[in-house]
């Protein structure tokens, strides 16, 4: 079913691409290793075939994943928040917009109204829940499928089969990191197609151990240190299954976090059997982001859509909880979490 589809969203593609140049490929806030694969490998294949690329994040890459960059794809990359002006012209100088990893524009948060404004052509590859096709002339949209970078290397794949572009090295590599970074290395959403991409990707010459090692072997202590402390001290667990943490702006400070170091962190409580749903949150400029993953039956997106003005997918979403607004000071946030997780899981 899948593969008939993708197969008529590649015809359209093609057609858009070949009357297109100047590409930029956008992706969300925060990006993450799926966010930060897909638009390198999306990129690359675009330059396979002459075109122009600009790789705009939102906000700056992670120290945790910027290992994905090769110093020439650097210089063709832009951060939104750090350089407005230049990512503004290349919006305005491209004839094709490339969303990845996201649903809706709302994600690229200061980027929205400048993305719903302009007149450019859009194409959205994207694996999350409620997909707004509306706002592009081309959505693929899957949610059968492990992260945004499998799915554009599906898509781009049957490209690639016909002789329209080709898939380097840098390509491989970007596709595969953010595929790794998505499925927490195949724990979670890995399916059929995600393995034989694996096995294609490894035949093709990808280095996985150099992967591993970059995303899982290089953090600062800090990130540790501060797991410890959460854990010991800091993860309440309610009689309905529910675990959650409360990362303060102080103990980011204390440990010297950057922004990748507590990914992941929402996961490990989902190791006690009776825990259903764990939610993480991180103090960050006068709110806390929060990270929300479920066992399978219980629903983090309904979760995060009623209580934190997020979504996402089933059993991985996110959201924020501002103050003041949903709860007067951040010393409440506790109390919230005890209250809503109380509410949401007796239903
Ligand atoms: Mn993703």
């Amino acid at each position: 079913m899948m593969k008939t589809r993708l197969t008529e969203k590649a015809a359209c593609l093609r057609r858009i691409m070949d009357n297109c140049h100047k590409i930029v490929t956008v992706t969300h806030t925060h990006p993450d290793g799926d966010a930060i694969g897909s638009s390198i490998g999306t990129a690359c294949w675009c330059e396979s075939l002459g075109k122009e690329v600009t790789c705009i994040f939102p906000d700056p890459v992670p120290d945790t994943i910027s290992f994905i960059f090769r110093p020439e794809r650097q210089a063709k990359c832009l951060t939104f928040s750090k350089q407005r002006a230049q990512a503004e012209k290349a919006l305005e100088e491209c004839d094709l917009i490339i969303a990845l990893d996201f649903s809706e524009f709302s994600r690229t948060e200061e980027m929205a109204p400048i993305l719903k404004a302009s007149p450019k052509r859009k194409v959205q590859i994207d694996h999350h829940l409620n997909p707004a096709a509306e706002d592009f002339d081309l959505s693929v949209s899957e949610i059968n499928i492990s992260s945004a970078s499998e799915l554009s290397y599906q898509l781009l794949k049957i490209l690639v089969g016909e002789g329209y572009g080709s898939f380097s090295m840098e390509a491989c590599e970007a596709f595969m990191t953010g595929m790794t970074t998505d499925t927490n290395n195949f724990a979670n959403s890995t399916l059929p197609s995600t393995l034989e991409m694996a096995s294609e990707l490894l035949e093709a010459g990808v280095n996985r151990d150099k992967i591993i090692d970059n995303l899982y072997w290089h953090y600062a202590e800090g990130r540790l240190r501060a797991l410890g402390l959460l854990l010991k001290d800091k993860m309440t667990i309610t009689p309905e299954g529910a675990a959650y943490m409360v990362l303060r702006d102080a103990e980011v400070k204390h440990f010297n976090l950057g922004d990748g170091d507590t990914e992941g962190f929402v996961n490990i409580p989902l190791a006690i059997e009776k825990v259903r749903m764990s939610i993480f949150l991180k103090e960050a400029d006068g709110h806390f982001r929060v990270s929300i993953r479920s066992k399978k039956g219980t629903s983090a997106s309904i979760f995060a859509n009623k209580y934190f003005h997020g979504g996402g997918h089933e059993n991985a979403s996110g959201g924020k909880l501002h103050f003041p607004g949903d709860i007067p000071s951040p010393d409440e946030a506790e109390a919230f979490l005890a209250k809503v997780t109380e509410e949401y899981l007796s239903e």
